[in-house]
Parts: C-alpha cells; structure tokens; sequence
C-alpha cells in the first residue's frame, strides 16, 4: 500500500508572514497536503526538532546569464544561479529577459527562455526589462501579460537602456490599464553624465569616485520623478534597490500621501558601505560596485528603519554576478579601469537570507514574521505567484527552509555556489544558515551538500499581481470624464 505522504517534517516551528505555530507538515507531490499532528505514514520523515521552517525564499531580482555590451559576460546562468539561491534558502528566482533596442518584447523572451529551459535547479519566472518603447512594443504588452510576464523593468539611467520621460508615463499608462507592475531603476541620468565627466576630467578614475558620480541626490530626483509620473497615471509601481535617506523620504512622502509606491532594498544598502569602494588606489574595491552605490553607515540605519517600519515591501540580492579576476568580468576594461566602465553589479543570491536572518531576526531587529514577509510572501503577491509561493499553507508548493540557528560562521566566498571568483561579503559573520532546502518535496540543500537535479526548475507564469492594482477611486481616466 502506497504511503499517504512522500515526506513528512516533524516538529517544526513555522513561521508565515502572519503567524508562528508548531506543526508537522506533510508533503505528497510536491505540494504540502497537511499541518497537523500524527498526520500519517510516509516515504521519508525529518525531523525538526523545533527548528524555525520557513517558506523558500524567492528573490524577486537577479541577474543571470545576461547579454552585456563590450565583450564582458555574467558568471552565472541558470544552473550556477539557481545553485548558489537554493544552498541559500531560495526555491524562486525571479531573473530578468532584456529586450535589446530593435527587438521585441517576445523575441527578448524566447532568448531568455531558451537559456533557461532545463538548466534550472529551482522555479524561476521571468521580468522584462523594456529598453525601447514604441507602439508596436506596447502593443505586445497585453498577450505578454495575458501568457505570464506581469512586471516590467524600466531604467532611467545607462544610455542603452533608458527610456524618456514620455515613454515612462506612455508605458505605465499600459501597465495601468492591463494590470501589470513597472519596476523602476530611479537614477538621473543627467545628473550622473555630467558628474562622471566632471569627476574624470580631473583624473579621477578609482572605484571610491563611482559613488560620488551617484550621490543620493541623483537618486532622489528620479525616484521623486517617478512618483510623479506614477501620480499623473494612476499606477502602482515599485523603485527597486533603494539605497538610502533621500530617496526613502520620497517613498514615504509618497506612501503618507496614500500612493501605492512600493519599494526593494538589498543586501549591500545594509552590509555595504563608501568605505568598501577603497581609496584613490584600490582597484580590488571594484568588487563592490554596483548601483546605486553602497552609502554609510547612518544611511545603512535608516534602511534598518525602513524595512521594520514596512517602508519596503521587497528584499532581493540583485545578484548582478560578474567576476573579479577575469577579463570578460570587472576587469574587462584592464586591471585600473576608469569607475565609469566597471561592470556595474555584484553577487549575493546565496547570501541575502541568511543575512537577513542573522542580522535582522536573530538581532531582534526584526521578528520572523516580517522575514518571511519581505523575503518570501511579499514577493510572491507583488509579481502573482501567491499563493502557490510564498507560504506554508495546504495547497501551497512545498518550497521550504529548515534553519539552523545554531550555525555561526564567518561568509567566505569558498563556501558559496556561485560561479563568481568573489563575495562582496567575505568575512561577515552569520548565526543561521539553512540546514535544509526543499522544492516542491524534494530535498536540495542538506548538511552543506547540494543534491539538486538541474532541469527540475519549473518556469512559473504570473498572475496578475494585486499590489499592481489601481486605486480606482483616484483615476485621472474617471476626472476626465466628470
Ligand atoms: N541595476 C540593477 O538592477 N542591477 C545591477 C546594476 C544596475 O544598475
Ligand atoms: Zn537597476
Ligand atoms: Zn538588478
């Protein structure tokens, strides 16, 4: 006779974004089936003794296998991706297809898909970034987001990726009437152009100068943009890695006022700082640069705030993996390069939960259930993949975290999966990592050794997320016609 489970975990102490309780919990087909006590026989049985379970995480912003401009090329694709997110605690990403100016928008996809397709170790679904607007790319957005693909990334900066102001309020009108999310990269670019010449023209090339070609001003200005943009149109969207102070003020201007704006912070705005882009000659700090830059230490605090105060919905890694020794990485420009042309990213998909969890849950910063809020849950409900992620329910997949907080180390890039010569995090201390890692039932992560099968990453369509809804009783569509 067939066991009534494939797995049971015993004794586990859950934790959801809106409740702890104590549980075993019984998986059968990759979905859990029952919580409870004495649920029944099974194929195999953990047990947990206790342990914080927490639903898998999902990094709703990264980085894999993406097309670069002068020869430098991604360390990671989706095998090396996803293997570093699961031995961190992650069972969804949520990487980006980049549409090159002149494609379309289902070209761009069927790119990324074919990277992608049987080379993932986890679920994984799919942004767009959009990089050239015109009718006939608006036009493809409605079947895009009919067939899964619900958030769009727009940036503001970089001169092969910006978009005008005017193809920014003519994409949000889109994203507005078919219900999809438009995630902003709020960077002025202006602003930036004329202080990297300013910067350069004096002879200052050293990383440490690439922060001060994007002061927070440069970011508070876009995001405020952004804002206003979202205002007139009436749209929901989210300003990804937000960095500090400035730009945080807008966000909660903007939410006071009763706007739906939401906003990501990632590792590197609470871990990070100006002091790790070095000094005038440290070009081992280009490991380090990413944008917007890491800030200090005060601006580190005020994003602590932000995420206990509910200011961010998100926390994503924005594993962005380049290496650092390597000619098509950080060094594709020569060993002393000139800030302005450094690979713009840095690694982080492994690292970001336990992180999070050592420095925010186990240092009372924050409680568990906002973890699995910011890290889990919110992510699933802002890009439509809730409830089948992002949490330990009865119907939900069995994507799960085991934690051992009993696991104080110090991060050491040896130790990762990824496929990047470095981590920006190398010597910080953790008290938690996860002792197990489940997909959908099956087992990935346990006692530090990867047991995953590449091509059992599912591609998962989105929903239309909620978040993204309009708040329909301001509509400038409804003032018009009154
Ligand atoms: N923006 C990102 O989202 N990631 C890496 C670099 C960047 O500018
Ligand atoms: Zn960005
Ligand atoms: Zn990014």
């Amino acid at each position: 006779m067939n066991n009534q489970f494939d797995l049971i975990i015993k004794n586990a102490r859950c934790a959801t974004a809106a409740d702890i309780f104590s549980a075993d919990i019984g998986i059968k087909d990759g979905t859990i089936k029952a919580l409870g006590k004495d649920l029944g026989s099974c194929d195999d049985e953990i047990d947990a003794k206790g342990a914080w379970v927490t639903p898998g995480g999902i990094d709703g912003h990264c980085h894999f296998a993406e097309p670069s401009k002068n020869g430098v090329k991604m360390a990671d694709d989706f095998t090396s991706g996803s293997r570093s997110a699961a031995c961190g605690g992650t069972t969804t990403v949520i990487p980006f297809a980049v549409q090159q100016r002149g494609q379309t928008l289902k070209d761009a996809v069927a790119d990324y898909h074919r990277k992608a397709n049987k080379q993932s170790y986890i679920d994984y679904a799919f942004h767009i970034i959009i990089t050239d607007v015109n009718e006939q790319v608006l036009q493809e957005l409605p079947d895009l987001i009919n067939e899964g693909y619900t958030s769009f990334k727009i940036y503001m900066t970089y001169d092969d990726m910006k978009l005008s102001d005017s193809d920014i309020i003519k994409t949000l009108a889109v994203a507005r009437e078919h219900g999809a999310l438009i995630m902003v990269h709020a960077e002025s670019s202006d602003c930036i152009t004329w202080l990297t010449e300013r910067l350069l023209s004096a002879g200052h090339t050293a990383p440490k100068y690439h922060a001060e070609s994007r002061p927070m001003l440069v970011e508070r200005e876009a995001t405020h943009r952004a804002i206003t943009f979202a205002e007139l149109v009436d749209v929901p969207i989210l300003i990804v890695h937000v960095s500090g102070r400035e730009a945080i003020e807008q966000i909660r201007w903007a939410q006071n006022k009763g706007l739906k704006i939401y906003a990501e912070t990632c590792p590197q705005y609470l871990f990070l700082s100006t002091d790790d882009l070095g000094g005038e000659d440290d070009y081992e700090a280009t490991k380090c640069i990413c944008s917007p830059p890491p800030r200090d230490p005060d601006n580190q605090r005020i994003v602590w705030e932000g995420l206990q105060s509910d200011n961010f919905s998100i926390f994503s890694s924005d594993h962005a993996p380049f290496s650092y020794a390597d000619p098509n990485g950080k060094q594709a420009e020569g060993k002393k390069p000139s800030f302005n042309k450094v690979a713009n990213g840095i690694p982080g998909v492994e690292t970001r939960l336990p992180l999070l969890f050592s420095h925010g849950v186990m240092s009372n910063k924050l409680n568990i259930e906002q973890f699995v809020q910011i890290t889990s849950t919110n992510v699933a409900k802002m890009y439509g993949l809730y409830p089948q992620k992002g949490s330990i329910a009865i119907g939900a997949d069995a994507d799960l975290v085991i934690w051992d907080d009993q696991n104080s180390q110090k991060i050491t890039n040896d130790k990762l999966h990824h496929a990047v010569d470095y981590t920006p995090y190398e010597g910080i201390n953790v008290d938690a990592w996860p002792a197990i890692t489940i997909n959908r039932g099956k087992i990935i992560w346990q006692d530090n050794q990867f047991h995953g099968t590449v091509g059992n990453g599912h591609f998962l369509p989105c929903q239309k997320p909620t978040p993204a809804r309009p708040k329909v009783h301001s509509s400038p569509f409804k003032r018009e016609a009154e």
